[in-house]
């Protein structure tokens, strides 16, 4: 079974060596009826034109982009749509990628779907038939880098660049000819194995530890895409230690790399995680901003900034992270995480995409570019950015399904194409790939399908925390609902929630996590009258008794949501129910039943438990007289 490709019945064949060639094979097999000229135009990199021929079609791209445009035509066709028109198309990010996070001993950190499909026992071990169909699914939307070891690297990770660089090398060869590089998460301690007493960045016999590691691993993986770095981050080693600057730290790593034309991929998720519940001053919002403001220009342009949709970490709603838009002169890539961490883990559906769009069409108000969103600083192409991308926590696991939950899947296709286009809208993602996945079902049920993914984000975000404030979740596993798990922990997650109220005072007069934005979001986000209500606790601590623009109070407000959102989860598994025997694949459609049982009756434990909260903490009645327990 091979997701949305799953039409496609022949395997790619081993020893194919090019993605050029590669195009020529997947057309011949998807669509043998049709004729389709090839014709390599080495400028056009990763671009491709597809122009109708009589009886036809020709074909015109770079080395990736040919494998590209034989891509788009193949899933057109097999979507139906007829094309007549030329189209013309090229990624708007040079770095499409995907971090895996997955281990040596073979577990993924927040993996859900299975164990690692590169490493088994301490080692990269892969089976390759798995390994072409994952380049064939990531070729087929365009993601084009792989990182393939978790950001946070444990022994014996470390090894990748030391005693496994033949088995580095052999993987990296399976996937080249999809078009993708491979990534390497390091630790920025591992001089240390060698006997050097300290990993200061600019201590030379570290510095020049580097150089020769970077040689050693480009001379077996000349295409190798760069080092991803977790530094000074929930304990992973960094430059703070030897008092420099992440600059430093970034800056030492990309002169080994550039020889070589490797990227330095630093990732901005710094804060404090031994914070105290009873500070009110620390705000781990704040943190990335604080930390990198200050080095805005030192970085060297092969180093990319990697920063997370929000100033958290991967809520359900967050706002965007106040570094886009306030950094001015480093290149940035955003990072999101199709690893359902705090959205339900792929037992619950939670289809990404409409969030991701919200993300990438926010107006920073960057000065001089007023009209730039987050999509055009994260693009190469505009504010004369050398490098930038996006880059996706994978969801992906080797579990037959790839994903666990079916439709999870959805993430992942959505994520490339939107990743290659921006500007696609999430419906059309999810219809093109209900129908790609589910081909042969009724139209009922592709609709069906298409309604539950673009209704999903909201009803897991409806029974889950309100307004924007994020976490209530079991703490360490992140899964199900635990309102104050993580209220007296160390790692700055508060919702603050008590007799008067909930919600966290980010404005001037609280944490003045407000005033990292431009202008005027600053100004939006610090008043409660401007303040989008979807994110009102987020920025404002706020009584039960507030009247929201509904006209509702905010606890009948979060009252209602729960019992709407566990309603929503209610209704996809009776709609699910109804689809049976329309549905193509059989085993598919009892999986996503199953698993949509498991999310209707989370979803009530959820509404059960917040709602309880709340009511214990206000004593206010349910305007409706629904069941809310004391
Ligand atoms: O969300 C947190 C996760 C950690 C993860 C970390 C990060 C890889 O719970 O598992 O570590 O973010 O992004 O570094």
């Amino acid at each position: 079974m091979n997701l949305w490709l799953t039409r496609l019945k022949d395997p790619v064949p081993a020893g194919l060596k090019s993605p050029a060639e590669l195009a020529g094979f997947e057309l011949s097999h998807a669509l043998p009826d049709t004729q389709v000229i090839l014709r390599e135009q080495p400028a056009l990199n990763e671009g491709y034109r597809i122009e109708p021929l009589p009886g036809g079609f020709r074909i015109t791209g770079g080395h990736t982009g040919l494998l590209y445009g034989a891509w788009r035509l193949i899933m057109d066709r097999l979507c139906g749509e007829a094309s007549a028109a030329v189209i013309d198309s090229a990624p708007k990010y040079a770095m499409r990628m995907i971090d895996c996070w997955d281990n040596p001993d073979g577990t993924v950190e927040r993996g859900y779907a299975g164990r690692s499909l590169f490493f088994r026992s301490g080692k990269l071990s892969w089976d390759p038939g798995r390994i072409r169909e994952l380049g064939r699914l990531l070729a087929s939307v365009g993601l084009n880098v792989l990182c393939v070891n978790n950001v946070n690297v444990h022994y014996p990770a470390q090894l990748l660049l030391e005693d496994d660089l033949p088995s580095l090398a052999a993987l990296a060869e399976a996937f080249r000819p999809f078009g993708i590089r491979l990534m390497l998460s390091v630790d920025f301690s591992q001089p240390m194995r060698s006997g050097i007493p300290t990993a200061d960045p600019l201590d030379p016999a570290v510095r020049e530890w580097w150089k020769s590691a970077a040689a050693r691993v480009w001379s077996v993986v000349p295409d190798l895409a760069g080092f991803l770095v977790k530094a000074d981050s929930e304990g992973a080693p960094g430059p703070f230690a030897y008092g420099r600057t992440h600059a430093d730290g970034a800056n030492m790593l990309a002169e080994a790399l550039r020889p070589f034309g490797g990227t330095v991929v630093w990732r901005c998720f710094v804060y404090n995680c031994r914070q105290d519940w009873r500070d009110y001053k620390t705000d781990r919002a704040r943190a990335a901003y604080d930390h990198f403001m200050p080095s805005d220009g030192d970085f060297h342009d092969n180093v990319i900034l990697q920063i997370k949709n929000g100033p958290q970490d991967f809520q359900v709603r967050e706002p965007v992270h106040p570094l886009f838009g306030g950094l001015m002169k480093t290149n940035q890539m955003l990072e999101v995480q199709i690893a359902q961490e705090y959205t339900g883990q792929q037992k619950h559906v939670c289809y990404l995409m409409p969030m991701f769009k919200q993300i990438l069409d926010f107006k920073t108000y960057m000065p001089g570019h007023e009209d730039a969103t987050v999509a055009d600083i994260i693009s190469t192409r505009t504010l004369k950015n050398a490098n930038g991308g996006i880059a996706a926590v994978a969801n992906t696991g080797n579990d037959e399904n790839w994903t666990g939950h079916d439709l999870a899947a959805a993430n992942l296709f959505g994520f490339g194409r939107l990743a290659f286009d921006t500007t696609l809208d999430s419906e059309s993602i999810a219809r093109e790939w209900a129908e790609l996945t589910f081909a042969g079902s009724t139209k009922t049920a592709i609709d069906a399908i298409v309604d539950i993914l673009m209704r999903s984000w909201s009803a897991y975000e409806k029974y889950t925390s309100p307004l924007g404030i994020g976490w209530m979740v079991n703490p360490n596993h992140h899964y199900g609902p635990n309102v104050e798990g993580y209220e007296f922990d160390r790692w700055g997650t508060y919702h603050r929630a008590n007799w008067r109220g909930i919600g966290v005072d980010r404005t001037t007069k609280g944490t003045g996590y407000t005033m990292q934005y431009r202008e005027p979001n600053a100004s939006m986000y610090e008043h409660v009258e401007t303040c989008p209500e979807e994110l009102l606790l987020f920025f404002h601590f706020i009584p039960y008794d507030y009247r929201l623009k509904t006209g509702k109070t905010l606890i009948q407000h979060i009252y209602d949501t729960h019992f709407e959102g566990a309603q929503d989860a209610a209704d996809f598994l009776d709609t699910w129910k109804k689809l049976d025997g329309q549905i193509s694949d059989k085993e598919a459609y009892a999986r996503v039943l199953k698993r949509l049982e498991i999310q209707a009756d989370s979803a009530i434990e959820w509404r059960d438990r917040i709602n309880t909260y709340f009511y214990r903490h206000c004593g206010t009645e349910d305007e409706h007289g629904r069941k809310i327990y004391e």
